[in-house]
């Protein structure tokens, strides 16, 4: 349903839902406790920093993206890159 929550990460001027694999991973991960992780995405190994709330590319650090659990009928600009129309 709608009322349920979503991990985003942050575009340029709006939020991204993670493809839904990488959100159930990061569910996981986050409801085990961790408070970092580090996951797959598109073919880079990605830090997810559960105390900050932000993503990084593990091996180039400089783009930092913060990160939000929100509802999934939140704005977004659309799903992994794809954008909604
Ligand atoms: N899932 C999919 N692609 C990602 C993710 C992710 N969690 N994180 C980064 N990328 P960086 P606007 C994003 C992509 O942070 O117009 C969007 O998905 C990232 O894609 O330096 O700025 C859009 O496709 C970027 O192409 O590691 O809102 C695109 O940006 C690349 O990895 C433009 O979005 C490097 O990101």
């Amino acid at each position: 349903t709608t009322l349920r929550n979503v991990w985003y990460y942050e575009g340029r001027n709006g939020w991204w839902m993670y493809d839904q694999r990488t959100n159930d991973e990061i569910d996981h991960l986050f409801r085990r406790g961790d408070r970092r992780a580090e996951i797959l995405i598109v073919g880079h190994l990605y830090v997810i920093d559960f105390e900050n709330m932000t993503q990084y590319r593990l091996n180039d650090t400089q783009r930092r993206r913060r990160i939000k659990y929100d509802l999934m009928s939140a704005p977004k600009k659309g799903v992994a890159g794809l954008k909604l129309d």
